[in-house]
C-alpha cells in the first residue's frame, strides 16, 4: 500500500495567460473574448454574483470591441506577468515550485486565430518564459486554450460550433509543438472543456443572444472541440514522442440529497452530463450511450464527419485531469436551498461550510472524485486546480496573513494523501491562482487565490509589486517535506 506521496510527486501552482498576464494589446497580440469582459465597478458583490452580470450579450460584446484601454476591462490589465515574469519564476522557484501550470494565449501566437503565419514576439515571449523557469528546474504545464478565444474566430465563424476552428486550433497546436517541444512537459489541450456547457462564451466563444439553436450550437461546438483534441493528441505524440497530452474537466462533485430513488437517479444524471461525458469521450474515446438519450430527448443533432468517431477512439488523452473547488447536492426537488459555485449555481448541502463567495468547502470530496475518477479510467490523475478565493489584507509592514487559505488547502492536501493511500495513481497538483489573479467568474482583483499577493486593486490600480502571504511560506514547508509537514 502506498503510505504518502511519491517522491517525484509535481507540486506547482498555475495561472491562466487572460488572468494573469495583462499586456492585452502589447507584443502584437490580437483581442479575445475574455478581454472583452466588463466589471461594473459599482454593485455590491450580490449585484455582481448576480447571473445577469456574469452573462456575455451581443450588446456588451460589440461595445467591448470599440473600447480601448483597460477601464472597466480587469482581463486587460491581469496582474502584469507579461512584464514581471522573471520576478514571479524566481518566486516559484523560492517556494520549491516542481511545476508551473500556464496557458498560452491563442491571440498571442495568432492574433486573429486565422492567420497564416505566427506572431514573432508572441511566440518569444514563451520561450523567454519557458527558460526563465528552466532556469531553476521548473516543469512546465501548458494548457493550450483557458478560455480566451480570438474575438475574430467569433466574428468572423460564429466560434467553435464552426468546424473550421478545428483547422484553425490545430494550426495553433502544430506551431507550439513545433517551438516548445523541448520546453514543456505536459500539454492539455483545453482547460475545463465542460465549460462548453456551463459557459458556452467561456468555452466555445458563443454568445447566447446570437445563437437560433443555443444547445444545438454547444454540443457541435463541443464536438468540434473533441475532435480537435484527439487531433492534437495524434500530432503530439507524432511530433513529440513521449510527450504527454491530458484532459480536463471541471469537477462537479455531486451528492444525492437523499435516498429517495428520485434523487439517487437524479445524482447520476448530474455525474453523467456535467461530468462524466466530456472524460469519456476523451480519455476512453467514445460518446457514452448515455448521451444518446439524452441528444433524442433534448432535440440535439451532432454533425459528425466520417471517422470523427474512429479518431476520438485512436487518439485517447495520456492522462486525466480536473480542477476542483466545491460540491454541490442533486435532488428531485425543485425548491432546495441554493448557493454559488465555480460558474455555476448549486445546490446547498447543510453538512458544508461555504467561502466569502457561497462556494461548499469538501476536502473529502476531492478524496471521493479522486477514487472516482482513477477507478473509471485507470490513468494517472492530475488536480489541475484547488484553492481557496477570498479577500485579503495587506498589512503596512507588507505581510498578509491568511490562516483561512492554509486551512483550506491542507485540508484537501490530506485528502489528496488518503486518496494515494486508497491506490489513486495521482501525480501532481497545481494550486489555482499561485499569484493573485483576475477572478475569472467575479471578474476582479479581489477575490484573491494567490499565496503571494499582488498589490493592485479591481481598477487595476496599485504598484502590482509582489509579497508573499504566510501561505506562502506554509505551502514551501508543505513542498520541501513532499507533503508531511502541514502544520
Ligand atoms: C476555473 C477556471 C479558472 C479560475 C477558477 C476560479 O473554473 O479554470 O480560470 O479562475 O475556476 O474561479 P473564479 O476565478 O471565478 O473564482
Amino acid at each position: 500500500m502506498k503510505k504518502g506521496f511519491p517522491k517525484d510527486f509535481l507540486w506547482g501552482g498555475a495561472t491562466a495567460a487572460s488572468q494573469v498576464e495583462g499586456a492585452y494589446n502589447e507584443g502584437g497580440k490580437g483581442l479575445d473574448s475574455q478581454d472583452c469582459k466588463p466589471q461594473y465597478f459599482n454593485l455590491t458583490r450580490e449585484e455582481k454574483n448576480d447571473w445577469k452580470y456574469k452573462q456575455m450579450t451581443s450588446e456588451k460584446y460589440e461595445l467591448a470591441k470599440t473600447v480601448e484601454g483597460i477601464a472597466n476591462y480587469p482581463f486587460r490589465f491581469g496582474s502584469d506577468q507579461y512584464h514581471r515574469y522573471k520576478e514571479d519564476i524566481a518566486l516559484f522557484a523560492e517556494m520549491g515550485m516542481k511545476i508551473y501550470r500556464l496557458s498560452i494565449s491563442w491571440a498571442r501566437i495568432y492574433p486573429n486565430g486565422d492567420d497564416e503565419t505566427p506572431n514573432k514576439e508572441g511566440i518569444a515571449y514563451y520561450h523567454n518564459l519557458f527558460n526563465e523557469c528552466h532556469k531553476y528546474g521548473i516543469k512546465i504545464f501548458v494548457t493550450m486554450l483557458h478560455y480566451a478565444v480570438p474575438t475574430h474566430l467569433m466574428d468572423a465563424y460564429g466560434g467553435w460550433k464552426n468546424r473550421k476552428l478545428v483547422e484553425f486550433y490545430t494550426r495553433y497546436a502544430k506551431t507550439l509543438f513545433e517551438e516548445y517541444k523541448d520546453d514543456v512537459d505536459y500539454w492539455l489541450p483545453f482547460n475545463e472543456i465542460n465549460a462548453g456547457r456551463f459557459n458556452p462564451y467561456n468555452g466555445c466563444g458563443l454568445i447566447k443572444d446570437r445563437e437560433e439553436n443555443y444547445d444545438q450550437a454547444v454540443y457541435q461546438s463541443l464536438h468540434h472541440q473533441f475532435v480537435a483534441n484527439a487531433l492534437t493528441v495524434k500530432m503530439a505524440h507524432e511530433m513529440i514522442p513521449g510527450s504527454k497530452v491530458g484532459c480536463m474537466i471541471a469537477r462537479f462533485c455531486h451528492y444525492a440529497a437523499t435516498c429517495d430513488p428520485k434523487d439517487q437517479l437524479t445524482q447520476l444524471h448530474d455525474e453523467q452530463y456535467t461530468n462524466w461525458f466530456y472524460t469519456d469521450v476523451m480519455a476512453r474515446g467514445t460518446y457514452p450511450s448515455y448521451m444518446d438519450r439524452f441528444f433524442e430527448d433534448n432535440g440535439i443533432h451532432i454533425e459528425m464527419k466520417e471517422g470523427d468517431r474512429e479518431l476520438l477512439k485512436a487518439y485517447p488523452v495520456d492522462f486525466v485531469a480536473f480542477s476542483y473547488y466545491f460540491t454541490q447536492v442533486s435532488t428531485a426537488s425543485e425548491d432546495w436551498e441554493k448557493t454559488d459555485g465555480n460558474l455555476v449555481i448549486a445546490n446547498k448541502n447543510p453538512y458544508l461550510e461555504s467561502s466569502e463567495w457561497g462556494w461548499q468547502k469538501d476536502p473529502t470530496g476531492l478524496r471521493i472524485t479522486l477514487n472516482q475518477v482513477y477507478d473509471r479510467y485507470q490513468k494517472p490523475v492530475f488536480i489541475a486546480e484547488n484553492g481557496l478565493g477570498a479577500v485579503d489584507t495587506l498589512e503596512e509592514d507588507g505581510t498578509v496573513h491568511d490562516p483561512y487559505r492554509i486551512d483550506y488547502l491542507r485540508s484537501h492536501i490530506e485528502a489528496m494523501k488518503e486518496a494515494i493511500r486508497d491506490g489513486v495513481d495521482l501525480f501532481g497538483y497545481t494550486m489555482w491562482g499561485i499569484i493573485d489573479l483576475v477572478s475569472c467568474g467575479s471578474i476582479e482583483m479581489s477575490k484573491r487565490y494567490g499565496v503571494i499577493y499582488v498589490d493592485a486593486d479591481d481598477e487595476g490600480r496599485g504598484t502590482f509589486d509582489r509579497y508573499k502571504k504566510d501561505s506562502f511560506y506554509w505551502y514551501q514547508k508543505c513542498i520541501a517535506s513532499n507533503g508531511e509537514d502541514l502544520n
